[in-house]
Formats: C-alpha cells, structure tokens, sequence
C-alpha cells in the first residue's frame, strides 16, 4: 500500500490518492507512517529528478498536487496524533511583482517536506511581509522576485523584519526567482538562496 502511494504521488495520479490514502488507513497503516514512508520520499525523488533535468515543472507541479491531496486527508489524524510541523514559513512574491508560478511550487513543496506554509500572494509590500511575520511568527520568511525592476524590494523587506521587534534576528531569510543569485543573496544579508523548488526545500531543511 505505501509503495502504491508513492508511485502515485511520482506518477501524479491526482485524481486517485485521496481514496488510496483512505483505504491504507482502512487497513490500519497510520497516518504517520504514510506520510514519512510514502510521501515524503516520493517528493524526495521528484526533487532529485528535478535537479537531475529528469523531470520537468509541470511534472512536479502535478506530484506535489497529488501530495496535497494526501496530505488534506492525513491533516486532521496528524494534528490529532500532535506531529508537528518541521517548521513554519511565511512566502510571497515582492512588491509590483505578480509572477507566482514558481513561488507556489516553492511552497506546495515545502508543504510536502512537511513545513506548515503561510502563502501570501504576489506584490506583497515590505510592511505586509514584516505584519504577516510578526503575526505568525514564522522560522523562515521567503521572497521570490522575477523582475530585475523588482527584486530591489527584497532587502526593503530584510529592513522591515529590523524595525518590527527585532523580528530579523528570530527568522531567517531566504530569497529566490530567476534573476535573484547567491551573490545578492549575499548582499543584502539573506540567510539562503534557492534556484529552484527542489533546493528551496533542501534549504529550509537546513535552516531550521
Ligand atoms: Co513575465 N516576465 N512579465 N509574466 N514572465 C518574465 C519573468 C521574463 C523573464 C520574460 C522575458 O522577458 N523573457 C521578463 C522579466 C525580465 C526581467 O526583469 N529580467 C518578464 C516581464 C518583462 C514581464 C512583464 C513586465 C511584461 C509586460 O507587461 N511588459 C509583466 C510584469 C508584470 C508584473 O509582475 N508586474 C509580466 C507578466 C507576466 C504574466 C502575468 C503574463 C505571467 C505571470 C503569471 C503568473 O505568474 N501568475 C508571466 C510569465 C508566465 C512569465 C514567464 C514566461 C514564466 C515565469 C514562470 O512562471 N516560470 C517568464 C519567462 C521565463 O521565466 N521563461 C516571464 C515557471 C516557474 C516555475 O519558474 O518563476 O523561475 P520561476 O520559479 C522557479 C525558480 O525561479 C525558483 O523556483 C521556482 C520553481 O523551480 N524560485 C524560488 C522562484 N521563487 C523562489 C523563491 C525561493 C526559492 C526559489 O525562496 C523563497
């Protein structure tokens, strides 16, 4: 049953997981067990082939989905049995930003390795990143950015997380998108930089 699980999440099969997953736990295998033995290594190899080339976006969009549709039947056991989150993240695409494509794979992907995600939209100012940290209290606050014009915002927001109550020195930061690199990652004091989905969530693993 686990394997058929995690070939259905490699496999994307949508549309067939949340009645697989009902019927595993019909058959007594616990909520936990299929998510660190099923899942989560299935999204574990989607990110490997993902870096590998082996396997495309679209792909791991619709593995992660399936995931998603795992995970929402798993949630209330999960919750109920007091797992709890690897950690908490806020994200959001910057300010006069509104590509989301890859920042939502950012976090269905962080959602799949386990981290609860607050996803706050695009053209997210650096006073609503700095009020949605201070209200959630996240472990690690991510921006995506995908236009040079943009991507300036990113250390407006690092600023706003000094000025809330010291909230820069109790989240860290992590930043991506495709004109964002490590170098101005370096710049303007991120504590990481991701290029894609994949690492971002080797990243937060790392982080927290
Ligand atoms: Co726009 N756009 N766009 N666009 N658009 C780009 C980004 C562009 C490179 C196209 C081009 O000219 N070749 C160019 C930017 C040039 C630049 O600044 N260097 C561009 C432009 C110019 C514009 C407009 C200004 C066009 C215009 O109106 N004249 C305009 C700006 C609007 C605005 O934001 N204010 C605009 C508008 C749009 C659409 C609305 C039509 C649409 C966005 C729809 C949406 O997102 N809801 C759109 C799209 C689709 C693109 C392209 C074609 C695709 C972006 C995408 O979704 N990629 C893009 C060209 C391209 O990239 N080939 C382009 C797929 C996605 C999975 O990848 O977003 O890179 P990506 O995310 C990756 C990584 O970057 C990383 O992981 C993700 C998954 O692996 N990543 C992170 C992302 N965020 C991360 C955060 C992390 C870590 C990793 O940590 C927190």
């Amino acid at each position: 049953m686990l394997d058929k699980i995690k070939q259905a999440v490699l496999d994307g099969e949508m549309e067939g997981i949340a009645e697989l997953t009902n019927q595993a736990l019909t058959q007594g295998i616990g909520a936990r067990e299929i998510l660190d033995q099923a899942l989560t290594p299935a999204m574990d190899i989607v990110g490997e082939e993902y870096e590998k080339g082996d396997r495309y976006v679209p792909e791991m969009l619709i593995s992660a989905e399936t995931m998603k549709g795992a995970v929402t039947v798993l949630k209330p056991l999960l919750v109920e049995a007091g797992v709890k989150a690897r950690g908490k993240v806020v994200i959001g695409t910057v300010e006069g930003d509104l590509h989301d494509i890859g920042k939502d794979l950012v976090a269905m992907m962080l959602e799949g390795a386990g981290f609860e995600v607050v996803n706050l939209g695009a053209e997210v100012t650096a006073e609503q990143f700095a009020k949605a940290a201070k209200e959630h209290g996240p472990d690690i606050l991510g921006m995506s950015a995908l236009l040079t014009t943009t991507m300036i915002h990113m250390p407006e927001v690092i600023d706003a997380l000094k000025e809330v109550d010291d909230l820069r020195d109790q989240i860290k930061v992590i930043i991506g998108g495709a004109p964002v690199t490590q170098g101005y990652a370096d710049k303007i004091g991120a504590d990481g930089y991701a290029p894609d989905a994949a690492s971002a969530t080797k990243l937060a693993k790392s982080l927290v």
